[in-house]
């Protein structure tokens, strides 16, 4: 069992294990409340280790008999979930046999059951809640895996690698042997035994070999899995395309099941996935949603090669998996929507995505950076690892590696990523082994400095201003960096950081661009490379004074500071060449505007503003996808970060009074937006039409807040006449966000058409959960999200549930959830509290919802600390939300 007070773990400490592990042979005697498993190891020495016992880890199991090589161990101790045995010689069998209730396993991580099918999720400590094992990632064995279930309920039995044997047994039972042929670590285990039906293809990868692809769902969902499956086989394509890496084995399995902790898993051979990325059809999926099974699909593919042919030395070298299998799946859908526009299109379906991933990271690792939980993207520390699979983790972790692609170039990164795998294939490494790669597959590039990204957190600033000479025809622009101090580290040094650059001429146009003593080589956007506390880069030849276009395409992980006054804001909203700046300009410009009018509830809605906004709106050159981001207000959760201190309800009340004056004012561009945005004929999951869907919905959402009339019409008509859930959920959408007496009607129709479609009613769940209120005299949100917790399709074991109704409202409704009476504040403890005990994955999850609250009015703070404190006085407190609420009450 793990205590109470979990130890923090120092990646400093690591040392290699005196044994490891080199085949293992697992049985399974699967049934509900006594599986047993059998586990034979051949444990070896380690040569490259100091000389010391064997070490295994095992929790919440029932140890049945422990032999080694037959015998009964001369010497074993434990102590907590660590196991020690001193055994002589260097090759010992170890059997281990141990049962475990999986139907009592509500944590999720482990053997498990949902729908009477039994699950798995090893990653990052769940094995050792199977069997006693060396549950540490640089233990790479060879597995064999025998299932044995009853055949009724468990018609299918998978587990990782190649099917080698199956056959029937006495009592209505059956068996299952498989094999995989890879050395792995055993977070990377996973069985599935369960009553499920397969969608299956098989393909030919680039060497001709023919691979047998299935997508295994229950079997109503059967007309749901296409999708899947063709993004698999774009997953490959791409794959093998962009870096020559071919799938490994004869056959690659995708499970979906309907209670998992998060998105999915990456088990060798065996993905197991959460429903939700994977099931979709155009009655009960979003365009969004058949985006992010495409995604997910892929990041779990991609895998295959980094993160499981080439493994992680140990946790905290998570980002080497993470940050690198993140970045190659936004390249792939960057690629993938680049294909699908053309030509023509391509560069701003690239912005449009790249644009996406931003809006994630500011919203989530922006706040997290600047908070308690601020680390480094490879942490020093951690008392849970399950608390760090983070956005820093994840997504800066792959800003970081998009600036390696950045500095080296398309050609010199992959040259790099082949080095990789040559060197370290079948290996677990760090993330130093990658940087060095990197280095050594292009002429010993100097990336000493830039590893200074993997050990310093926090969000650096960029302070850049720019001096116009008129004599010379001479732009400098003079760049300065710091970063703010996170918790246990205070000083910071420079960084390296490249930052895109253009210069836009006064008929807005870019500028050729030549550098102080370089020759023009007629390119427009330059990427200076930032590393000194300050630097100054003169531009020459101009001939009339520029505007800077800055930090391009999002070129580095960083927050730019430029004074730059609401008409340059306007004039780069309209010229920028740069895509992804051009809706930056315009994020910057609603940021400035909204902020203004939180801090002060007389201020107007500038002209200018509305003027701007209209001329994107009418702008019919600009792809419908892109104009539906630069028209989004920029998120809640980025604005309150942007805020000090954070008041979220002067926030949500100028973000209400935005909407209906930008609703109000431009109505009938709204309206002819939307008339010209229908997509005729039957749905198809097609950027182009996803764009248009998307800049539709988003017009009824404008019209809505306004309460025009016409527009509820519309979003009336369409919510009743849709053929597809884009169209259906986005006109309910907009009628929930607003006045009309429609409202709970229309809400009780799409409960009525969906009650049975789990995923579906997720949706249903958020919408409520993630309400504005609209009418003053409206009841809190809050009431809603109480009485839905007595919904009979809600349960607090199920984290989509969670997620979806409690999720929403802890982290997507600031202004409700931080009601200056507090209730919101005790509600949250309550559910962190009952989570706690259930599922401390999901509890930790939503307990970080206040993590930030020091950046709050004084008000607001008392009454979080308040509750953070009830939390962590609570009883039986898991290791995962102590940390959370711990390190939030400790600051600094
Ligand atoms: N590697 C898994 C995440 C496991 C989370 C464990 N708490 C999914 C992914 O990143 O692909
Ligand atoms: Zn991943």
């Amino acid at each position: 069992m793990k205590t109470e007070h979990a130890p923090t773990i120092q990646r400093a400490d690591y040392r290699p294990l005196s044994w490891t592990v080199e085949t293992v042979d697992l049985h399974f005697a699967l049934d509900p409340e006594a599986t047993v498993v059998t586990n034979r190891m051949l444990c070896v020495r380690n040569p490259d280790a100091d000389a010391g016992p064997i070490r295994l880890w095992g929790e919440d199991l029932k140890r049945l008999s422990l032999t080694v090589d037959g015998q009964a161990p001369a010497a074993l101790r434990e102590s907590g979930a660590l196991i020690e045995i001193d055994a002589g010689g260097d090759r010992v069998v170890v059997e281990v046999r141990t049962r475990i209730d999986p139907k009592a396993n509500t944590t999720l991580s482990g053997l498990y059951l949902s729908n009477g099918g039994f699950f798995t999720q090893c990653e990052a400590e769940g094995f050792r809640r199977i069997t006693c094992f060396p549950d540490r990632p640089d233990v790479m064995a060879r597995f064999t895996v025998t299932l044995e279930a009853d055949r009724a309920n468990c018609p299918v039995l998978l587990s990782n690698g190649n099917l080698i044997g199956q056959g029937e047994l006495p009592d209505g039972r059956h068996y299952a042997r498989w094999e995989d042929p890879f050395p792995k670590p055993c977070y990377l285990f996973a069985l599935v035994a369960a009553d499920l039906v397969a969608l299956e293809r098989t393909v030919q990868t680039m060497s001709g070999r023919e691979v047998l692809l299935q997508v295994w769902v229950e079997e109503g969902n059967l007309d749901r899995c296409g999708h899947a499956m063709d993004s698999l086989v774009h997953s490959m394509r791409w794959d093998e395309e962009t870096f020559g890496l071919e799938l490994d084995l004869d056959r690659f399995m995708i499970v979906a099941v309907a209670d998992f902790n998060m998105g999915a898993m990456e088990n060798k051979g065996l993905n197991i996935f959460n429903t939700k990325f994977v099931l979709a059809k155009p009655d009960t999926a979003t365009d969004i949603d058949y985006e992010h099974v495409e995604s997910v699909v892929a990041h779990e593919y991609f895998h295959n090669w980094t993160g499981n042919r080439v493994t992680c030395r140990d946790w905290f070298q998570l980002t080497l998996k993470e940050g690198l299998t993140v970045f190659r799946d936004q390249q792939f859908s960057a690629d993938m929507l680049a294909r699908a526009a053309g030509a023509e299109g391509a560069a701003s379906a690239r912005a449009v995505k790249r644009i996406d991933d931003v809006r994630v990271l500011r919203a989530a690792q922006f706040p997290e950076d600047a908070g308690p939980m601020a680390h480094p993207i490879r942490p020093d520390s951690y008392q849970e690892i399950n608390n760090f699979y983070t956005a820093t983790v994840y997504e800066k972790g792959a800003e970081v590696i998009r600036m390696l692609h950045t500095l080296l170039g398309q050609e010199g990164f992959r040259n790099g990523m082949d080095l990789y795998f040559s060197y370290h294939d079948g290996e677990a490494v760090t993330c130093d082994d990658f940087v060095e790669v990197m280095s050594e597959a292009n002429n010993g590039f100097d990336l000493d400095q830039f590893m200074r990204w993997y050990s310093q957190a926090g969000t650096p600033r960029v302070k850049a201003s720019g001096e116009w000479n008129a004599a010379v025809g001479s732009y400098t622009l003079t760049l300065a960096q710091y970063t703010p101090a996170t918790p246990g580290q205070h000083a910071k040094l420079p960084l390296v950081i490249p930052v895109a650059v253009g210069l836009i001429g006064p008929d807005g146009r870019d500028c050729a661009l030549r550098l102080d003593g370089e020759a023009q080589d007629g390119a427009t956007t330059r990427v200076l490379k930032l590393t000194a506390d300050e630097q100054r880069f003169r531009f020459v030849g101009l001939a009339a004074e520029p505007v800077p276009s800055l930090l391009r395409g999002f070129s580095a992980p960083v927050v730019l500071e430029l004074d730059e006054d609401d008409a340059r804001l306007a004039f780069r909203m309209a010229h920028d060449a740069d895509p992804f700046n051009r809706w930056d300009a315009a994020q910057r410009y609603a940021e400035r505007v909204v902020l203004a009018m939180a801090a002060d509830a007389a201020a107007p809605v500038p002209d200018a503003f509305v003027a701007a906004f209209r001329a994107l709106l009418g702008d019919g050159a600009l792809d419908p996808a892109f104009r539906a981001q630069a028209l989004a207000l920029p998120g809640e959760a980025y604005l309150l970060e942007r805020m000090a201190p954070a008041e979220p309800l002067a926030l949500r009340a100028a973000l209400v009074r935005l909407m209906r004056t930008l609703g109000e004012r431009l109505a009938a561009d709204w309206l002819a937006l939307f008339d010209a945005m229908q997509v005729p004929g039957e749905y198809r999951y097609h950027p182009a039409d996803a764009g248009r869907r998307a800049l539709a919905n988003l017009a009824l959402r404008y019209l809505a807040a306004a309460g025009d009339g016409e527009g509820l019409a519309r979003a009336q008509t369409r919510f009743e006449a849709a053929s597809n859930m884009t169209e259906r959920f986005g006109a309910l959408a907009a009628l929930v966000q607003s006045t009309h007496p429609a409202r709970e009607a229309a809400l009780e129709a799409f409960h009525a058409r969906y009650r049975d479609d789990a995923l579906v009613l997720d949706k249903w769940f958020a919408l409520q959960a993630g309400a504005w209120r609209w009418d003053d005299a409206a009841a809190p949100v809050l009431d809603r999200v109480r009485a839905l917790l007595s919904d009979p399709a809600f349960s607090l074991s199920n984290p989509n549930k969670v997620y979806a109704l409690l999720g929403t409202y802890f982290r997507a409704n600031p202004g409700e959830f931080h009601a200056a009476d507090g209730s919101g504040h005790a509600f949250w403890a309550e559910q962190v509290i009952a989570l706690n005990g259930r599922n401390p994955q999901v509890a930790a999850r939503m307990a970080r919802a206040l993590e930030s609250w020091r950046r709050f009015t004084p008000a607001l703070q008392a009454s979080i600390r308040a509750q953070l404190e009830r939390v962590l006085a609570s009883e039986g407190l898991s290791p995962d939300v102590a940390e959370v609420v711990g390190k939030a009450l400790d600051g600094a």
